[in-house]
């Protein structure tokens, strides 16, 4: 399987997702990395383990469809059986959507369908929520509005700031979303018209709980 990934910032999933291909935990590799930032730290990740990897600065597009075809055809020649969406920050039009549907994950860090967009970890917060967490889901072009497939839940401490929480949701991160993309890779997990299935069953509303599978 080959797995294109596309990230915005430090891309420590990214990483965690390389190190699970490469320790054989996930039956894929990834073959190509894009940022939309130039300069990130996980553009540096894919260098150091000589995975292939581009800019494509949205900033360069007059419009977000243009930014999104340009994207199109940097993934084309790497056939992707999978795109990861890992800390990627712009909002995906149906040009992008659309030829990849049903291939496309991406890790939102709440427990989908709260806080669903940016800044979770602080709206969590101020709700005054005694628990925050992440979930892998399908993107479909609703905005973190697609099936969910995993989620882990992380308390939260009465010391918390976003900063803090943020590093506590991560390290569950780096847990689940290689456990999805495995999912996916062995053909244990697709996207169908009644939602997300794994092994032919349709999942409940808010995905699995990575605590039964970890
Ligand atoms: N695109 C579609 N169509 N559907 C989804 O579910 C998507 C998506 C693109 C990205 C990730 C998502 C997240 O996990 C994601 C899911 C960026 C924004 C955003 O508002 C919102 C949600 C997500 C990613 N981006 C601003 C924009 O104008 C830019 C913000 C910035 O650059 O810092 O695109 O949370
Ligand atoms: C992750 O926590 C991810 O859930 C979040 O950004 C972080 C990226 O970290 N995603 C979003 O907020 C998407 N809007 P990373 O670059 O180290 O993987």
């Amino acid at each position: 399987m080959n797995i294109a990934v596309l990230i915005s910032g430090a891309g420590s999933n990214l990483k965690a997702l390389i190190d699970a291909c490469s320790d054989g935990h996930i039956d894929g590799r990834v073959a190509l990395v894009l940022s939309n930032r130039p300069g990130v730290e996980g553009l540096r990740h894919a260098d150091s383990a000589g995975i292939a990897n581009r800019v494509i600065d949205h900033r360069a597009y007059a419009s977000r469809e243009a930014f999104d075809c340009a994207l199109v055809d940097a993934l084309a020649p790497c056939k992707p059986d999978l795109v990861i969406l890992a800390g990627f920050m712009r909002i995906l039009t149906p040009e992008f959507i659309g030829p990849f549907e049903g291939r496309l994950l991406n890790i939102h860090p709440s427990l989908l369908p709260k806080y669903p967009g940016l800044n979770t970890h602080q709206r969590a917060l101020d709700a005054g929520d005694a628990e925050a967490g992440s979930t892998v889901h399908f993107v479909t072009e609703e905005l973190d509005g697609g099936p969910p497939v995993v989620f882990a839940r992380v308390p939260i401490d009465p010391g918390d700031d976003a900063d803090s929480l943020a590093r506590r949701v991560q390290a569950r991160e780096h847990q689940i979303y290689p456990l999805a993309a495995q999912w996916y890779c062995s053909g244990r997990l697709a996207l169908t018209n009644d939602g997300a299935r794994l092994d032919g069953r349709v999942l409940p509303a808010g995905g699995l709980d990575a605590d039964d599978y970890l």
